[in-house]
């Protein structure tokens, strides 16, 4: 049985998705950034780094998105959740490692200020760039959604949850994201997916709401 350890709102909603998805039986595991419970003596055994999400398969953890949802569209190929040709699958495997090494950290200065700068006048100046930073990210990502259902095409992947979760937080921090045409028709076809929907709701995410 996998078990999936992820905290509502966080970029594990990613992992969540894709889980979802696949339709394989999996354990949620919430575990509350809002409680702290990621630094907890317990999760801390599961992963170390104390971040979401993490999956435990049969004893084994694996951590980072971009892990978690290749080896979920690998271990079940019968889903199609990426594109295996080779250039597809590096297409893929692109733009999900972009996600986390750009666009992630660039929602973590208007998140996590304090994180990039000990004065607060600094940090305000951090959280300032990082607005504007996430934001031409977003814009970006509308960009590559431009005349698509999906991000790789015409076959959802697990690229879109993954995508997905900038969505939210642009919201969740008000910025314009109903600006971005292509972005927010994305959304929308998005939150018609069943898998999807329930794990907003489980997930209570603002976009219910939005
Ligand atoms: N690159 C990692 C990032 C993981 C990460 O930073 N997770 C955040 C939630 S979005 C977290 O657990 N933060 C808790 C903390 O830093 O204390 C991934 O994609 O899995």
């Amino acid at each position: 049985m996998m078990e999936l350890f992820y905290s509502p709102g966080a970029c594990s909603m990613a992992s969540h998705i894709a889980i979802e998805e696949i339709g394989a039986p999996y354990e949620p595991r919430p575990t509350l950034i809002a409680k702290n419970e990621q630094k907890s003596e317990a999760y801390l055994k599961i992963n170390p780094r104390g971040k979401v999400p993490a999956l435990r398969v049969d004893g084994t953890v694996i951590t980072e998105n971009v892990a978690i949802l290749n080896y979920l569209a690998k271990r079940f190929p019968e889903k199609k959740m990426m594109l295996t040709d080779p250039l597809g699958e590096a297409r893929c495997l692109s733009t999900m490692a972009w996600f986390s090494n750009t666009v992630h950290p660039s929602f973590t200065h208007i998140a996590r200020p304090e994180r990039f700068a000990e004065d607060p006048a600094a940090q305000a100046s951090v959280k300032e760039t990082g607005r504007k930073t996430f934001y031409a990210n977003c814009q970006e990502i509308d960009a590559m959604l431009k005349g698509q259902q999906w991000l790789m095409g015409s076959q959802f992947t697990v690229c879109d949850g993954y995508a997905l979760v900038f969505y939210v937080w642009g919201a969740r921090v008000e910025l314009p994201m109903k600006e971005l045409k292509a972005y927010s028709e994305f959304k929308d076809r998005m939150m018609q997916r069943p898998a999807v929907r329930k794990i907003l709701e489980r997930e209570q995410n603002v976009l219910l709401n939005y």
